[in-house]
């Protein structure tokens, strides 16, 4: 493959140059891993384009596929090209991925000005979030303006989404007051705007009352170095009926050019690279243990702790010394 002029497609904004890109980086193949590696690098020499990068994260039916149908074309309304990813490590599993329901989505993904790419399927949430984060700087690279990466509210994939966004935004059904409870501290803990959805016909005083329960629950937070005086906030939106969604792009606009002109940005971004450098030698070194001589001693070593002839503990240091992890 010739990466250069991949590379020139792409910047020039070559939908279909793109597309391929992702593919290959989405491929395990050790050749495809190089490539798409040396195409990265090659890309951020090429062009300095900044995106806004939003994570957008809310558990099944909260109504994540209309808010971005809706927000999606406001934002291509107003001239902007929008990208759309996702993580989602379940849906190999599930068979249908995040994005599948492009019946939700159908105006912008037939939009000239957005791309919308379903999330690379796996299982393991390393492997998943690592090959959209590579998607989220090619689009990047591709020019584009808003990429917006969607997850599934399980487990540990909001982190990852949230490592790779300058901004994160938990979209929440309108609820009865206890199931505030419902929404784990740590999540409310990366949010910077919380959109209380479904704001419309019998819906609104409920999501009204939620939204008030959630400014509540943000205030009660330890306040972050990176935010402005009045976030994270708590706003109501109607996906459907497509109201408020004016008034939460201006949010993110504000929120992001505060942390911009204060630094935080930068910082933020320089942050979230040194997590993914982390990240991939943790990966790097845990594929180690798979493989070869590891998985032989992991076996052989492991079945002496299961019959009692070595304490987890010494077994461990044993086999690290074995493979070279730890002075013998
Ligand atoms: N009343 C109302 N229903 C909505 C709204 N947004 C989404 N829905 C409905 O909620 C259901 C789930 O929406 P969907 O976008 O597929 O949710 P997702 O699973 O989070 O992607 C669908 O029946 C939508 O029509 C909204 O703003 N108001
Ligand atoms: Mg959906």
């Amino acid at each position: 493959m010739d990466i250069e002029k991949l590379s020139d497609k792409i910047v020039a904004g070559d939908r279909r140059a793109l597309a391929r890109a992702i593919t290959l980086v989405e491929s395990s193949r050790a050749d495809h891993r190089a490539e798409a590696a040396e195409l990265i690098e090659v890309l951020s020499r090429k062009t300095d384009a900044q995106a806004i990068r939003i994570g957008l994260s809310g558990t099944p039916g909260v109504g994540k596929s209309t808010f971005i149908e809706s927000f999606g074309k406001m934002l291509t309304g107003k001239g902007l090209r929008v990208a759309v990813l996702a993580v989602d490590p379940s849906s190999a599993r599930s068979g249908g991925s995040i994005l599948g329901d492009k019946t939700r989505m159908e105006l912008l993904s037939r939009d000239p000005n957005a791309f919308i790419r379903p999330s690379p399927s796996g299982s393991h949430l390393g492997g998943v979030a690592r090959r959209t984060r590579e998607a989220v700087s090619l689009c990047e690279a591709a020019g584009f303006d808003v990429i917006l990466v969607e997850t599934v509210g399980v487990g540990q994939s909001e982190t990852m989404v949230a490592e790779m966004s300058d901004l994160f935004v938990l979209l929440l059904a309108p609820a009865g007051g206890d199931e505030l409870q419902g929404v784990k501290r740590g999540i409310m803990e990366i949010a910077d705007i919380i959109l209380v959805n479904k704001a419309d016909g019998d819906l609104k005083p409920t999501a009204i009352r939620t939204c008030a329960d959630y400014a509540g629950a943000l205030r009660l937070l330890r306040k972050r170095a990176y935010d402005p005086e009045d976030f994270p906030k708590a706003m109501t939106v109607s996906a459907l009926q497509r109201d408020g969604l004016e008034k939460a792009w201006g949010e993110m606009t504000a929120l992001t050019e505060w942390r911009r002109e204060n630094g935080h940005f930068d910082t933020r971004r320089a942050a979230q690279a040194q997590f993914w450098f982390e990240e991939e030698v943790k990966q790097a070194l845990l594929a180690q243990l798979q493989t070869g001589i590891a998985r032989d001693a992991l076996v052989r070593i492991g079945a002496d702790v299961a019959e009692g002839r070595a304490t987890p503990t010494r077994a461990a240091d044993r086999l690290l010394r074995e493979i070279g992890a730890l002075p013998r």
